[in-house]
């Protein structure tokens, strides 16, 4: 492209209401979809929603906001959103299995990579795009950043657990100057085409319902057969490329390791070797994944 020619944004409308009203609450069996214009953060917002609109905000009710201004990520850092140009949508959830008996909230470390699984197929579907799991919370295609999720727990009612609010940010039409940081993708970069953010928001939801009915059929159970296939655990494992890969891991209260990411546990959480054979099971941090030969950046 000549360095002179203003790069075009692609054209930015908002979300077809007309695509996620009632009928499709009604076929996806999610308990509402609110679309705002704009917002501080939907999983704030829909915390807050959980509790004092606790009657209104039952197990599968979706929070959309056409413009997310103060997006949040893990450790309070900030998750960027430009208008018209991501997703930013949060799912409230009080998971019950088929007996009526809430979810065991040992399974709760699931519903991340349960989101990550449904937005992979939303991907295929609707961009053509072939993306992975970086542990614990990103989607990646091509190993960079095309969306993160990010969990917090929401009061439960009636004395029942805690729910949980499951917000995911994905980068949909940014180009190449929006990106927020240098391993960030768009699904429309990656693809090399426009992709519609409101058929990418309605294959999200239509997969993550699917996903996280049939887990709570299995009363949370990673290890149990999910709709007649794989069980959650093995579909997560396959799909995460962090496992085999050397990795360093930065804790939260900031110590490191450095060794190899062998799999994953029955909570999800991380094994890692390391380099003098001592094993870890690493249930929050940030990865890196290292190139094998000299230990640089992959
Ligand atoms: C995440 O945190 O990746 C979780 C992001 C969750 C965002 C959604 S949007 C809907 C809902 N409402 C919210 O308020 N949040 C959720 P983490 O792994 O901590 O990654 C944050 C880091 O990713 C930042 O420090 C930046 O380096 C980078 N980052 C920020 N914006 C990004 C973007 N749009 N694409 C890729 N990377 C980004």
């Amino acid at each position: 492209m000549d360095h002179d020619t203003p790069v075009q944004a692609p054209a930015r409308g908002p979300l077809d209401r007309s695509r996620l009203g009632a009928d499709f609450v009604a076929h996806t069996g999610l308990s509402k979809v609110l679309i705002v214009d704009e917002i501080g953060s939907t999983n704030t917002e829909l915390m807050r929603l959980a509790g004092a609109e606790a009657e209104e905000w039952g197990d599968l009710g979706v929070l959309v906001a056409e413009n997310q201004t103060q997006g949040q990520g893990r450790l309070h850092r900030p998750w960027e959103s430009p208008s018209g140009a991501s997703l930013a949508v949060s799912i409230l959830l009080r998971p019950h299995g088929p007996s009526g008996r809430p979810l065991p909230t040992q399974s709760y470390s699931w519903f991340s990579p349960l989101a990550a699984l449904a937005l992979r197929e939303a991907l295929a579907g609707v961009a053509g795009l072939e993306s992975a799991l970086k542990w614990p919370n990103d989607v990646v295609v091509g190993g960079l950043k095309v969306s993160g999720i990010l969990a917090h727990l929401a009061p439960g009612v009636h004395g029942e657990p805690p729910a949980v609010v499951l917000g995911t940010g994905i980068n949909v039409s940014l180009t190449k100057d929006e990106l927020p940081v240098p391993t960030a993708t768009s699904a429309s970069l990656a693809a090399g085409r426009p992709v519609d953010r409101t058929s990418l928001l309605v294959a999200y939801l239509e997969e993550f319902a699917r996903y996280y009915r049939a887990f709570c059929a299995v009363h949370g159970n990673a290890d149990a057969a999910l709709l007649g296939g794989q069980t959650l655990l093995s579909r997560v494992q396959d799909a995460t490329i962090t496992l085999g890969r050397r990795v360093r891991v930065e804790l939260p209260g900031g110590r490191r390791l450095e060794g190899r990411a062998t799999g994953l546990d029955g909570h999800g959480a991380l094994q890692v070797v390391e380099d003098g054979g001592e094993r870890h099971a690493v249930s929050a941090g940030d990865v890196v994944h290292l190139r094998p030969a000299d230990g640089g950046y992959a």
